[in-house]
């Protein structure tokens, strides 16, 4: 039986604050299986892809400058109800409006730059996921 997945990346800002290992300590402590992790940098068009359905927005060009300025770690990680508990761990959007104790109440600077990204849906999760990981890179703890 195969659990749940979701999709995250520590942004840029979580790189360079040197905040990755206590980020990484705090999702796996709340149960989730890390199934595929690597540190990258996404290109221009890459961010712009990732990121399409916000096009419109008036920040677009801002959050593009942002998730592209230096790496990120991307991952996907395993749990029962990962996408929902994975956006409760990480918090509201705004580092302002996220719960005590939620990753971007401690680690986010602002709603430009809030820490961690995670998918919105279980279908956003494995787009984002197969957007970043080939199959093989995923891995697999259970036989189907
Ligand atoms: P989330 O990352 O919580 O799913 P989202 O999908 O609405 O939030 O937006 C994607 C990212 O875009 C978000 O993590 C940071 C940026 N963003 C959203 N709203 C913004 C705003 N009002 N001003 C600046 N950046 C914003
Ligand atoms: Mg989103």
């Amino acid at each position: 039986m195969r659990t749940d997945r979701t999709f995250t990346m520590l942004k840029p800002d979580s790189v360079e604050k040197g905040h990755v290992g206590a980020i990484l300590e705090k999702i796996t402590a709340s149960g989730f299986r890390i199934v595929a992790m690597k540190l990258t940098q996404m290109t221009s068009d890459d961010a712009k892809a990732f990121y399409a359905v916000h096009s419109e927005r008036p920040f677009y060009g801002e959050l593009v400058e942002y998730m592209t300025r230096g790496p990120i770690i991307a991952a996907i990680l395993e749990k029962n109800n990962a996408m929902e508990d994975f956006r409760t761990l990480i918090g509201a959007t705004n580092p302002a409006d996220a719960a005590e104790g939620t990753i971007r109440k401690l680690y986010a600077a602002s709603i430009g730059e809030n820490a961690v990204h995670g998918s919105d849906s279980d279908e956003n999760a494995a787009i984002e996921g197969a957007f970043h990981f080939s199959g093989r890179e995923m891995f697999c703890y259970f036989r189907m």
